[in-house]
């Protein structure tokens, strides 16, 4: 009895040594408590997709802060070590400031998801019939006067919102009667959307996807000439020799994750981890649906994802990062 008492101490005082081990070497690796800064834009699924990562860094034991920036302002301070993550990058959006910032070194990729995006100029299904021909751009080149607002008349109105496009160059590039609206960020663009469909009137504005709207809304993207980089940089190139610009934006665009160049080494799991973070097309779109339409808020949205997909994010969790005494909720 005796012994087996003391047989029990050695192996409890075994196991608690191995378990004190096995954590310190975890706890060896330099676990750096500085505040990881993500940055949040103004449209909904980026909001969301980076609440997602800063929960997941958290369960690894990080500390998270949370900087709101617009697409322009990100990639000086992502360069200067200002903030440190971004989880989508669209191609049709940012393409051209990503690969100079890639070069300049102050900024690497940290994986693409598997969601293809396509972000340009979109009408509901009831505008159809009123242009015949659409959705090929020459038909909404010809029904311009239907677009017409009070702010643009005698020009279409293209509505958009506020980030990076060449919209007005490729407006004058394919000589079209149109003026761009801009509105300040997504929630008002689907405002606009939400205001026509009630009222059944004719709009094309700026869309993307993967997006809520597919899911909710019959409606297409407007058909220009198909993208081509040479578009952007050869203006013999194109329908208008004189001019760049004279096509549409990517179709099947990346989406990808970018880090400041110094996040890396600062704090790795958490860079591991955004690597593995991968959405598709309808994970996001399902996301999105669930604030823009569900209007359930940001931080709901996020804990229903998180319960439904733990076996998925766990295994986006570094091995080597997992702190098992970590509670998951
Ligand atoms: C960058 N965005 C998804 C709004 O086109």
């Amino acid at each position: 009895m005796k012994s087996n008492i003391g047989t029990w101490i050695i192996y409890s005082l075994l196991v608690m040594l191995l378990w004190y081990s096995s954590g310190s070497i975890a706890s060896a690796r330099p676990k750096n408590n500085d505040p990881i800064k993500i940055v949040i834009n103004n449209w909904t699924s980026q909001a969301i997709l980076s609440k997602i990562a800063g929960r997941l860094f958290e369960k690894q034991g990080y500390l998270v802060e949370y900087v709101l920036q617009d697409t322009y302002e990100q990639w000086g301070a992502l360069h200067r070590g200002e903030v440190h993550v971004q989880v989508e990058v669209w191609e049709g959006t940012n393409a051209k400031l990503f690969s100079r910032m890639v070069q300049a070194g102050g900024v690497v990729g940290a994986g693409t998801h598997d969601a293809k995006t396509r972000e340009d100029w979109w009408y509901p299904s009831y505008v159809e019939p009123l242009c015949p021909g659409l959705p090929n751009w020459k038909a909404l080149k010809r029904c311009y006067a239907l677009f017409a607002t009070k702010e643009t008349y005698p020009y279409g109105q293209y509505l958009s919102g506020p980030w990076e496009k060449p919209d007005r160059a490729r407006i004058r590039a394919l000589e079209m009667d149109f003026k761009v609206v801009e509105v300040e960020n997504g929630e008002a663009l689907n405002k606009k959307l939400f205001e026509a469909i009630n009222n059944q009137l004719p709009i094309v504005l700026f869309n993307w996807s993967p997006n809520w709207i597919e899911a909710k809304f019959d409606g297409k993207f407007v058909e220009f000439p198909t993208y081509e980089p040479e578009c952007e940089s050869d203006p013999t190139w194109g329908v208008n020799p004189e001019l760049l610009y004279d096509c549409g934006n990517p179709k099947t665009g990346w989406l990808k994750k970018v880090v400041w160049s110094g996040m890396p080494d600062k704090w790795p799991c958490a860079f591991t981890t955004l690597k593995k973070m991968n959405f598709s097309n309808k994970g996001i779109s399902e996301l999105v649906f669930m604030v823009d339409v569900e209007k359930k808020t940001v931080v709901q949205a996020v804990a229903i994802w998180l319960k439904k997909n733990e076996l998925l994010w766990q295994s986006w969790i570094a091995q080597c990062c997992s702190k098992p005494w970590l509670k998951n909720e």
